[in-house]
């Protein structure tokens, strides 16, 4: 450690504020908010990329985590207006869509032999569905694929359907679970500071709301996931202010699994005048998220949106998990301007992740593992992928 301390001093003749850092990154203190914007305006991504990962070795060696996962999105047709978004759709417009309970499980009745292990939920926020229709669509899922963990229903979500019926957040989650619900994804955090929020996503759930129903649900014992839209009208302090919070909640309830910084994507939305950060910014910020969230277990690129390439590079820059195979049944990115068609067969995670040199381990939904891929040379073919 000491030596390693010493080259990146040396070989980066670091200024006092950034040499300060890494010796705390080193010996394991807290970084405060004023480190945090030094960081993402540290101009040098090749030391950011060291320090993070640093940190990610230290606390994952060399493995890297995937999962076999699909996604079903229930509807498009939502009450909410938000800047940012190419999915959502009034009802009765063009391209909208709502599916059936009975549809929703076909679609689950497709996975029943697969050796897929998590279904990730997530939707519009439709304007006349309550608990109590989302918990039947859980028990009916259950009923077809009892091991399958659901990862279900942003906190936005969780809000408004709530609120429907009627219930507290805690009735509401409780409610849940027993319906079959195994943890929820970390979608609608984007950015929490109010100056960014009331012009991205105005009327939905506020910052508040939101980390009080994680924090319920982490009461509950439901673990979560968190996120942050980055890469459009927020400045450097708005993103260390949304870290700040995460890892302040995360310090009282330890609930969270993993943190996902989500690309702003700008195709087919009211920010497309914007550009797309590009890569460099999006390493960049996984490495500063990776060093200010001291107490988040995994960072995860999640490869439909950020594409596999940089989810690729990222496996240097602090990141420990790529996501799963999705197997084409997210359109959420893929109609704001990421992967067409996103699935990756095993194979190709495992290829991926070691063209990085890391070693793949397949994971379940709470990072249990199931098998590491480490046999030299692989006893089954592996075909690398080919990137786009
Ligand atoms: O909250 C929507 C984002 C999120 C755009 O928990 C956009 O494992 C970029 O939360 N450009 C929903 N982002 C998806 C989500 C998620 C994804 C992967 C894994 C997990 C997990 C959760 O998608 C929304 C919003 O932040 N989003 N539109 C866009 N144009």
């Amino acid at each position: 450690m000491g030596d390693l301390l010493s080259h990146l001093i040396d070989r980066y003749r670091l200024a006092r504020p950034y040499r300060r850092i890494a010796e705390k990154v080193f010996s394991g203190e807290r970084l405060s908010f004023q480190e945090g914007v030094a960081l993402y305006q540290c101009p040098d991504v090749s030391f950011l990329g060291a320090l993070a990962n640093y940190v990610r070795e230290r606390l994952h060696g060399d493995y890297a985590y995937f999962n076999r996962n699909f996604h079903i999105e229930p509807t498009n047709i939502c009450v909410f207006d938000c800047a940012f978004c190419a999915f959502a759709r009034r009802p009765g417009q063009e391209g909208a869509w709502e599916y059936t309970l009975e549809e929703i499980e076909q679609i689950v009745r497709r996975y029943a032999e697969a050796p897929v292990t998590e279904v990730h939920i997530v939707g519009g926020v439709h304007p006349k569905r309550g608990v109590e229709y989302y918990g039947e669509m859980l028990r009916r899922i259950k009923a077809i694929r009892p091991d399958l963990h659901i990862k279900a229903f942003t906190a936005v979500e969780i809000a408004v359907m709530a609120a429907r019926s009627r219930m507290s957040i805690r009735e509401a989650l409780q409610y849940l679970r027993a319906c079959g619900l195994d943890s929820l994804p970390g979608g609608g955090a984007e950015i929490f500071h109010p100056e960014v929020r009331a012009q991205i996503c105005d009327s939905k759930a506020t910052a508040e709301q939101w980390l009080h129903i994680h924090r319920t649900a982490h009461e509950l014992g439901i673990p979560s996931n968190c996120t942050m839209l980055y890469g459009h009208l927020e400045a450097y302090e708005h993103r260390v202010d949304h870290l700040e919070r995460l890892r302040a909640l995360q310090d009282e309830t330890g609930g969270f699994q993993a943190f996902i910084p989500l690309k702003f994507k700008r195709e087919n939305n009211r920010m497309s005048h914007l550009r797309e950060v590009p890569m460099l910014e999006d390493l960049k910020n996984y490495a500063v998220c990776r060093l200010y969230l001291d107490n988040m277990p995994h960072l995860k690129a999640y490869w439909p949106m950020i594409g596999r390439q940089t989810a690729q590079l990222s496996l240097s820059f602090g990141v420990d998990d790529v996501d799963g195979t999705i197997d084409d049944t997210t359109r959420i990115y893929a109609m704001a301007g990421g992967e067409e068609h996103p699935a990756m067969s095993t194979a190709e995670l495992i290829g991926l992740i070691r063209g990085a040199g890391r070693i793949p381990v397949e994971r379940d939904s709470l990072y249990r593992v199931r098998r590491i891929y480490n046999e030299h040379p692989p006893t089954e073919p592996i075909d690398l992928p080919m990137l786009a």
